[in-house]
């Protein structure tokens, strides 16, 4: 009996914390996510992805008046081939101070309905978190202070303030759900390239102690307590890769997928073979260490920035991952506003790669929305 009113207390307070129940994790979202992107790879195949790929792109983003009605159907690479990306990336920067939108312009609640229609039919979501300094005030490039993350943990003066962070996340992220009150199907990517030292969880930043310990706690808070069924991944950036990846490995309990950030050179037109040589070189590193660790691989951010190298898909892209057991390749988002001018990665119509890209689109390779529904 008492242990029943401790399930009827724990529930409640559940409920109450705004918690969505992940019921049985065997098929709890998750398990959907990994199940989906295991089939892919299993068949030699991998999704693509872009980041912001609903809210806006090359010449366009959604008008305030639109925000409610808009019927989420715009988006580049639809324009182009026809078909959405099987997974959408959205980035939760200013979702922690309860900011109406996020560092790159997008509503929080147009990203909600974009995702959740996105899920809806049947594609799966992807979060990167571009959060503020806790300890400076300024944003997620600043790196004036190599405190900020011990500052953070248990025990530091800004642990409760970075705790009412990561509620007000959890609270966005778990408003997410389908018409079953289940959460959306979504891998969660925080504190990427950290083997880079430009966001202030880089490698000079923090101890390697405190990177692992700042994962356990957005776990155990996020997956634990407020019971998010996600999918996690590590994505460290191809700086420094294999000095540094392993030694900040945030632990086997947390992660699903291993991935590597790598991009392209800015307005290259001609082809660049270190690329290709760089991604295989990433990817055969990983790949070793998610079979040992029983991970998926995937290239969690890629892309030529200004989309001027007109066969970058089928000539840099495809040979960087061939042969390699990749569970999907994210390209970065096509900005829409004036301080972003050239700031695009993926495919738009009138792009110099745009034939390349429907090439990349027709592969028996690639997997698009329609491929996975
Ligand atoms: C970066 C750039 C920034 C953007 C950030 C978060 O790589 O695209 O302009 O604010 O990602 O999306």
């Amino acid at each position: 009996m008492k242990a029943f009113k401790a399930i009827l207390i724990l529930a409640a307070a559940a409920l109450a914390a705004g918690c969505v129940s992940s019921g049985n994790p065997q098929d709890g979202p998750r398990a959907t996510v990994l199940a989906k992107l295991r089939k892919a790879v299993d068949s030699g195949k991998y999704m693509f992805v872009m980041q912001d790929a609903l809210c806006y792109g090359q010449g366009w983003h959604i008008e305030e008046a639109e925000l409610a009605s808009d019927p989420v159907d715009k988006c580049d690479v639809k324009a182009v081939c026809g078909d959405f990306p099987a997974i959408v990336g959205f980035d939760l920067g200013g979702i922690e101070l309860g900011d109406k939108c996020n560092l790159d312009g997008v509503d929080f609640d147009f990203m909600r309905r974009a995702a959740v229609e996105h899920a809806k039919r049947g594609g799966l979501v992807t979060f990167s978190w571009h959060l503020r300094n806790p300890l400076t005030g300024g944003d997620a490039w600043d790196v004036t202070s190599d405190e900020v993350v011990a500052s953070i943990l248990e025990g530091g003066c800004n642990h409760e303030k970075f705790m009412g962070w990561l509620c007000s996340l959890a609270d966005f992220v778990g408003s997410m759900t389908l018409e079953d009150g289940s959460l959306i199907p979504i891998i969660f990517r925080p504190w990427h390239e950290n083997t880079g030292s430009w966001f202030w969880w880089g490698v000079k930043l923090c101890s390697a102690e405190d990177y692992v310990a700042l994962w356990q706690m957005t776990y155990d808070y996020l997956a634990k307590e407020r019971g998010l069924d996600m999918a996690w991944a590590y994505s460290p950036s191809s700086t420094d890769l294999k000095q540094e990846a392993m030694p900040r490995y945030p632990g086997d309990e947390i992660l699903d997928i291993i991935g590597v950030d790598r991009y392209a050179d800015k307005d290259q037109q001609a082809l660049k073979p270190y690329y290709v040589e760089g991604l295989q070189d990433d990817l055969t590193y990983l790949g070793g260490i998610a079979k040992e660790h029983g991970l998926l691989l995937a290239v969690t951010e890629t892309g030529q920035e200004g989309q001027t190298c007109p066969e970058w898909w089928t000539k840099e892209l495809m040979p960087g991952i061939e042969g390699q057991p990749v569970c999907y390749i994210l390209t970065w988002r096509n900005a829409w506003d004036e301080g972003h001018i050239g700031h695009y990665f993926t495919t738009y119509p009138g792009a110099a790669n745009e034939a390349d890209f429907v090439e990349f689109y027709n592969s028996d390779k690639t997997l698009f929305l329609n491929d996975i529904q």
